[in-house]
């Protein structure tokens, strides 16, 4: 049987005043906490290192640079990876990347995810697909989503990677609401998708849907899972970061969609479940069998056209 022992440790809030160092010290309780429970990896948040920063406007994109990592690990991050190694955990790790400059001379920012071994080894990035918000000034909102300001769209798609006894691949928060994201990854074998995120549950374009926000997280996630005979863990940052509340709701969802682990608090907290892979062929092998029943010919629009097109 493969099995892999998974924890998600939820993150509760960052100050905007609070040091990397003293995060980092945070994650590593965290990872201790991890491997009390045996576990062999962790999944943080989504900018898991700094408070969540395109809440507010800068007029130079630039002005928020000092929240991004320009080496993974840095001076400060090391700590984390060192203990990871040293406890024999892997653990995957959101936060914002500033590329150096490339041919032209001009740097690059992404929402990153890192993936890391248990021996310490670098499996892979991931580098967030789906960018939410809005990239101009809209003082009008009690706070803003600026991710389109201070994060570019990439352009790598949705990789996975050989690890933890299986295939494993990432997303990252918004991306969790698309079908495409899973999909794209359920066609390459995805057994495990870890996706963190940071999700207020203050919606300003439509407040109707604040009621829901626990909802739609695990209806999305949830699906994903199903739809693809693959494990989904969903990790937050949750509770009131800078006045602003986001959702918890940390889970781990079986291949069958089902949630097996799921966090009680909105603060840190470290829940886990047993992930036995074998269990995704039960789906992958028969309702889902996507190589008997898929028919992509069908499915043109899909990859092809990016809004809608009315009759
Ligand atoms: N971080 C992130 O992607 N959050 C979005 C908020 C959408 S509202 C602009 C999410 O989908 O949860």
């Amino acid at each position: 049987m493969r099995t892999v022992n998974i924890g998600a440790a939820q993150l509760g809030p960052i100050s905007k005043d609070e040091s990397r160092a003293e995060v980092v010290i945070r994650l590593l309780e965290l990872l201790r906490q991890a491997s009390e429970a045996n576990c062999e990896l962790v999944v943080f948040p989504e900018l898991a290192l700094t408070t969540f920063f395109p809440r507010w406007y800068t007029q130079d994109v630039g002005g928020h640079d000092h929240y991004y990592e320009t080496e993974m690990p840095g001076p400060d991050t090391r700590p984390l990876f060192d203990e990871a190694k040293r406890l024999g955990i892997g653990f995957a790790l959101g936060y914002a990347e500033l590329t150096d400059p490339d041919a032209d001379g001009v740097v690059h920012r992404f929402n990153t995810t890192i993936l890391v071994e248990r021996d310490g080894s670098v499996v892979g990035h991931y580098r967030k697909v789906h960018i939410p918000g809005h990239d101009g000034d809209e003082p009008w909102r009690s706070f803003q989503h600026l991710e389109r300001r201070y994060f570019e769209e990439s352009d790598e798609g949705f990789p996975v990677f050989r690890g933890f006894n299986g295939i494993v691949g990432m997303a990252t928060c918004n991306d969790r609401r698309w079908p495409e994201t899973y999909r794209e990854m359920g066609l390459q074998g995805v057994e495990i998708v870890m996706i963190g995120y940071n999700t207020p549950i203050h919606y300003a374009p439509d407040p109707g849907q604040n009621a829901l926000q626990g909802f739609h997280n695990h209806l999305c996630m949830q699906a994903g899972a199903y739809q693809n005979g693959t494990w989904v863990v969903g990790v937050a940052k949750g509770g009131t970061e800078e006045g602003v509340e986001s959702l918890a709701q940390t889970c781990i969802i079986a291949p069958s969609g089902q949630i097996v682990s799921q966090a009680i608090s909105t603060g840190d907290e470290l829940i886990t479940a047993v992930a036995d892979l074998d269990w995704c062929a039960k789906y992958k092998e028969t309702l889902f069998d996507f190589s008997t029943y898929r028919r992509p010919e069908m499915y043109q629009r899909i990859g092809t056209q990016k809004g809608v097109i009315t009759p």
